[in-house]
């Protein structure tokens, strides 16, 4: 199948091709988590929402493998660097209590994937400490298990956990599209040079389009 795309035509096999929904967790997407504590309008990561539960129903009803991420902590915070945890002036830490549980840590409600996209029963979630999603995690034996060698890419943000992720994932050799509307920021001006950093120079790290332009193809 072919993808009208940024740079060119994104050519891929739904069978060897993961969706991979980085971290549309509550601490990201909703009032009184991680996002908000750091001072950004969760808000504007909202509008990805309807385009990417379109897309994830579409993905599940070809059969394609769906592989969600969380970016968090263990409860006793061991794996998360003292240059992580201490960074900036945020009004609640990592670890912290906050509304919807301690801020970042695996297991509490605003760590957990929000309602409207939440995994299905077998559907893989990897948890990862950093901001990519093979560093600390399994996310590449998985990869490897269920024979990907592409990735569609959406979930937030665009030039933090996306980014890193598309950037192991093309040193990897994986093939990766980034859906630009179902990707988001706290910063619309990252969000829009972030994705043009991807297809720039011939597509140094992968390919841009809308989910109108992949469902176009999978339809
Ligand atoms: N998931 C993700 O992008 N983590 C962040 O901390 N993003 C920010 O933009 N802060």
């Amino acid at each position: 199948m072919i993808v009208d795309a940024n740079p060119g035509p994104y050519s891929f096999d739904p069978a060897t091709t993961a969706l991979v929904i980085i971290d549309m967790q509550r601490d990201f997407c909703e009032p009184e988590g991680f996002g908000e504590t750091l001072g950004n309008d969760v808000s504007l990561l909202r509008s990805v929402i309807p385009p990417l539960q379109q897309v994830l129903a579409t993905a599940r009803a070809l059969g394609m493998t769906v592989i969600h991420t969380r970016e968090g902590h263990a409860p006793d915070l061991s794996d998360c660097p003292p240059a992580k945890l201490n960074r900036g002036n945020p009004s609640l830490r990592i670890g912290d209590p906050g509304p919807k549980g301690r801020i970042l840590i695996r297991g509490e409600y605003g760590h957990d994937i929000i309602d409207e996209l939440a995994p299905l029963p077998g559907e893989p979630v990897v948890d990862k400490p950093g901001k990519g999603s093979f560093h600390g995690t399994g996310f590449g034996d998985l990869l490897r298990e269920k024979g990907i060698s592409s990735l569609v890419v959406a979930g937030v943000t665009t030039e933090v956990c996306v980014h890193t992720t598309v950037r192991e994932a093309n040193d990897r050799g994986y093939e990766c599209l980034v859906l630009s509307d179902c990707t988001g920021s706290y910063f619309p001006e990252f969000h829009r040079v972030a994705l043009e950093m991807i297809a720039a120079q011939g597509g140094i790290f992968g390919w841009v389009a809308p989910s109108s332009a992949l469902l176009a193809a999978l339809e």
